[in-house]
């Protein structure tokens, strides 16, 4: 696994709850701040406190912990540091909102229906729509044997998914040999969130702050052509039972109040960037296990070979993504080792003992960092190896719940769960159908961070599948033991 060559901070010594204190001042958390702190919890276990300019973060990847923490009772998401940044261009968006603002509950409850499973039967017909434009995008590549660039098609895959899917909105991303400039100024802003969370006291940042502006006022007003694309009636600009068309007619279930303007375009921003970072970044972890692991490819063969058999240009159906059940394996499998949203916040409702003895007041911050509760015992004496067998039904009904939250937890989790994971099952299928995957360059892993975790640089060479390639009728079969 990839880790951080520069020589880690000792422990500092630690209080007398026994958590160890590790001072990072020296360094800093570095442009991969996640990864650094998977390495203090190699070096040190699975709960410490992490020391920067004199600010203490408790790091927790204990699975009894984590297992209180989702307690919701006693704790609550906390938005910390990194998402306090965020905030500055997503503000009371979903994901950013403080528990107790109302437009947090308002959006929640009048948005919720639409993230139900039944909900993705709606969305099916344009997932497979763009789903498309990456096949169209990967047979040219294919045909001139040029590689693949895979987190950047990803992505441009997931932003015109949720632009058409939430919006009636064509970001257009296949036509373009540069990402969207809505993505290459989204980056930015993620990337400022992090790289802000390292500054010292008393440097002058007014440079980086201001292009940060810039960068935050234009995905504002991607966002304003976006509604306003809408509000005009403009042609194909979409039907009204999308997310738009929802937050901009309906009334809260409860008490019938309605979104604000504002908050519509705090919305707006949120699922264009939720909606589509993450998600690109988990089939690009999926698709680098699958060049990396012949035997699980194969057992993913078979299950697409048993739906869609030869056919050339199979139609997959929104239950066809449902049968899927190995592949959606293979995506977790991948999400446990890299879950591309790494880390969630978590506080005390009110002064409590967290595992009985580390104090934490009311309020303060703890980080649950998933890629290390992935880890853990519970995952057994091999959690580096990549194995979907770890996620059958039976061995799913064996574990604790609390052990694997690439989606957070609680009424916080990510409400996008479903979205992702009906696009990301189908794409992944479609793929592994349709082409033989090379690893053509020998891609050793590096995860870049932009606050989500990507695999940096990964490239594929493709080959049409033919009709000689296919296990006819095969089904899955016993699918355990497949790494
Ligand atoms: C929240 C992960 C895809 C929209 C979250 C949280 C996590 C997460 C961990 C909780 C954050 C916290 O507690 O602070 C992921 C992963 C995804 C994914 C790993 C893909 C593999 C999506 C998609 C959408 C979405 C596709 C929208 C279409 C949201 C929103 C929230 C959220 C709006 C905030 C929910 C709330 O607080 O009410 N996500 N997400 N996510 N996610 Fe996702
Ligand atoms: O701020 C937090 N913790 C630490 C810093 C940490 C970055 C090492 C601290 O200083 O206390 C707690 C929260 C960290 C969250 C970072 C990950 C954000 C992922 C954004 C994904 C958004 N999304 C996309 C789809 N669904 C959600």
């Amino acid at each position: 696994p990839p880790t951080t060559t520069a020589p880690l901070p000792r422990d500092a010594g630690s209080d007398l709850d026994g958590v160890p204190l590790i001072d990072i001042s020296a360094t800093g958390p570095g442009p991969a701040p996640l990864q650094q702190a998977m390495d203090l919890i190699r070096r040190h276990g699975p709960v410490l406190r992490r020391r920067l300019h004199g600010r203490d973060a408790l790091f927790v990847s204990d699975l009894d912990l984590v297992t209180e923490l989702a307690d919701e009772t006693r704790f609550a998401k906390h938005v910390g540091p990194a998402l306090q940044n965020v905030r500055e261009f997503t503000a009371d968006g979903l994901f950013t909102a403080y528990n107790d603002e109302p437009n947090w509950a308002r959006a929640h409850d009048i948005l919720m229906p639409a993230f139900a499973l039944g909900s993705m039967r709606t969305y099916h017909p344009t997932m497979l729509r763009v789903a498309r434009r990456l096949v169209e995008a990967w047979d040219r590549g294919a045909r001139d044997g040029r590689p693949v660039d895979v987190p950047g098609d990803m992505t441009r895959m997931t932003l015109d998914t949720i632009g058409l899917a939430g919006f009636g909105y064509d970001f257009g991303s296949f036509e373009r040999a540069e990402p969207h400039p809505f993505i290459e100024s989204m980056v930015r802003c993620l990337e400022w969130s992090m790289i802000r969370l390292s500054r010292t006291p008393g440097s002058d940042h007014a440079a980086a702050d201001a292009a940060f502006r810039a960068d935050a006022d234009y995905l504002a007003q991607v966002v304003d052509d976006v509604i306003s694309a809408r509000a005009d009636g403009t042609p194909g600009a979409g039907p009204a039972e999308d997310l738009l068309g929802l937050m901009l007619s309906a009334a809260h279930p409860g008490d019938g109040s309605k979104l604000d303007t504002a908050n519509i375009r705090n919305q707006v921003i949120t699922f264009l960037i939720a909606g589509h970072e993450t998600t690109s970044g988990a089939m690009s972890f999926a698709l680098y296990y699958l060049a990396k692991h012949p035997a699980v490819l194969d057992l993913v063969r078979r299950e697409v070979d048993a739906l869609w058999g030869d056919a050339t240009d199979p139609e997959p159906t929104f239950e066809d993504v449902g049968r899927l059940t190995y592949t959606r394996q293979v995506l977790n499998e991948a999400l446990r080792l890299w879950p591309t949203a790494a880390a969630f916040g978590r506080h005390a409702r009110e002064d409590t003992l967290l595992g009985g003895r580390i104090p934490l007041r009311a309020g303060q911050g703890v980080t649950v960092l998933a890629p290390m509760l992935h880890r853990q015992p519970v995952w057994g004496d091999n959690p580096e190896l990549f194995d979907p067998s770890r996620f059958t039904a039976e061995a799913e009904a064996a574990r604790s719940p609390h052990a694997f939250k690439p989606f957070g937890t609680g009424e916080r989790a990510c409400i996008g769960r479903q979205f992702a994971l009906h696009e990301a099952t189908m794409l992944l299928g479609m793929l592994v159908h349709r082409y033989r995957l090379h690893d053509h360059a020998d891609y050793r892993l590096t995860v870049k961070e932009t606050l989500t975790l990507k695999p940096d640089g990964f490239t594929l060479t493709l080959t049409p599948r033919t009709a000689a390639d296919r296990v006819h009728g095969a089904l899955p079969g016993n699918t355990s033991g497949a790494a």
